[in-house]
């Protein structure tokens, strides 16, 4: 009952095996290539778990994959490894197209010749569930209704269309090869062992340590949070009862602008670590904005819904509560994905922004 996960180091990713080890779900082979956003330190409380398996590698490596396939033949394969950030995107797409894009494809390659050779009860039970985002519809203006899956493709930026392309792959290797496929199109997460280059955690902690909080634009971009603990349980569902060949869109009811997140932000830090001269939301500062930023992403989780029975339980206000509590109580993860190199990204990305 093994599965093979990918990018399982990263925030979702550890998120969902820590979940389905919790849920003694079985086995679980874990193919990540440590990148800045992969971190041991996420599954350390698997350390002595002889059913998690990691594996230090990257997906592009067609004879790796081919070798964990034959070896540990499992029954799934639970897709996250990518390149994720869109300000990265934009100073790089190189290492986008080269993970996304051709790492999607080499799995696909692999899985569709191992494949072949397998029984056809295996053929049957197996499932490619391939985790994509919102991201790949594009844009929505203010009062148009929320993405469907049927909504057209309308990628933005290089992540966006990186991730674009992989969804086409896997749809073409369902609909030519019969590949079991499924995808996932899921909205903003946020929660525990996110790196401090998105949203949410950036402001945490930037605010708790008293620099400026770098809201892109005028802040009024939308997006939809889902808690990530309610994408892993929708994953958990699309892989036991999704339809074959579909996709399901995932989000969490929570649109929000960026400035009314960081403002709830603030007034969590104010009640948990009171600043006697100033409240939080002083430190908000507005930069220049991103270039071709995405004004609004909002999720229609209809066909989940109705489908496979999964609807969001957490509230957004309950879910940044967990989230800025958990930044709080974990110091040394925090001093240990901020050293370095991260030090040298926030340089390159904010230093010469200046204001809005
Ligand atoms: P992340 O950047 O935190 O983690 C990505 C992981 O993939 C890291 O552990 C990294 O080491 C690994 N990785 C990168 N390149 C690799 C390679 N070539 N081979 C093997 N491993 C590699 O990303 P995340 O936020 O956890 O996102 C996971 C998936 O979910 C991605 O596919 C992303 O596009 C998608 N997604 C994320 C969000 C979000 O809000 N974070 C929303 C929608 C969809
Ligand atoms: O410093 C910042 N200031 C700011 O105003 C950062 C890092 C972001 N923003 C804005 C840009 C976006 O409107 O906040 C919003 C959220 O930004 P990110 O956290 O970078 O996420 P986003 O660009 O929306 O993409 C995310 O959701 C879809 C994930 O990073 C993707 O992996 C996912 O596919």
């Amino acid at each position: 009952m093994t599965i093979l996960v990918t990018g399982g180091a990263g925030f979702i990713g550890s998120n969902f095996v820590l979940d389905w080890f919790a849920q003694g779900a079985g086995p679980v082979i874990n193919l990540d290539k440590l990148t800045y956003a992969g971190n041991p330190a996420n599954l350390h409380a698997l350390k002595d778990n002889p059913e998690h398996v990691f594996v230090h590698g990257d997906i592009c490596d067609r004879e790796l994959v081919r070798s964990l396939l034959e070896r540990h033949a499992p029954r799934a394969i639970v897709h996250f490894a990518a390149e994720s950030h869109v300000d990265r995107s934009i100073h790089g797409p190189g290492d986008f197209v080269q993970t996304n894009i051709l790492g999607t494809f080499t799995l696909l390659e692999e899985v569709r010749s191992w494949l072949e050779k397998q029984a056809p009860s295996r053929r049957e039970d197996f499932r490619f569930l391939h985790v994509s985002t919102d991201e790949v519809f594009g844009s929505l203006a203010p009062h148009d209704p929320p993405f469907k899956e049927s909504t057209p493709f309308a990628p933005n930026s290089p992540y966006a269309a990186s991730k674009a392309a992989a969804d086409h792959l896997v749809r073409a290797y369902h609909h030519t090869y019969g590949l079991p496929t499924l995808t996932v199109n899921c909205s903003n997460n946020y929660g525990p062992y996110q790196f401090p280059e998105k949203l949410i955690p950036l402001m945490i902690l930037n605010a708790i340590t008293h620099k400026p909080l770098p809201v892109y634009g005028e802040g009024g971009n939308v997006r939809d949070w889902l808690y990530v603990q309610d994408h892993c349980t929708a994953i958990r569902r699309v892989l036991e009862r999704g339809r074959v060949g579909e996709s399901y869109n995932v989000g969490g009811y929570n649109q929000k602008t960026n400035l009314e997140v960081v403002n709830a932000i603030c007034a969590l830090l104010d009640e948990a670590r009171p600043n006697r001269k100033s409240p939080h939301s002083m430190l908000i500062s507005f930069v220049k904005d991103r270039p071709g930023h995405d004004r609004r992403y909002a999720m229609d989780a209809t066909k989940i819904a109705i489908q496979l029975e999964w609807t969001p339980s957490e509230s957004f206000d309950s879910g940044l509560r967990k989230t800025v509590a958990w930044y709080l109580d974990n110091p040394d993860w925090v001093a240990h994905v901020t050293s370095g190199a991260y030090r040298q990204w926030i340089e390159k990305n904010y230093a010469k922004r200046g204001e809005a």
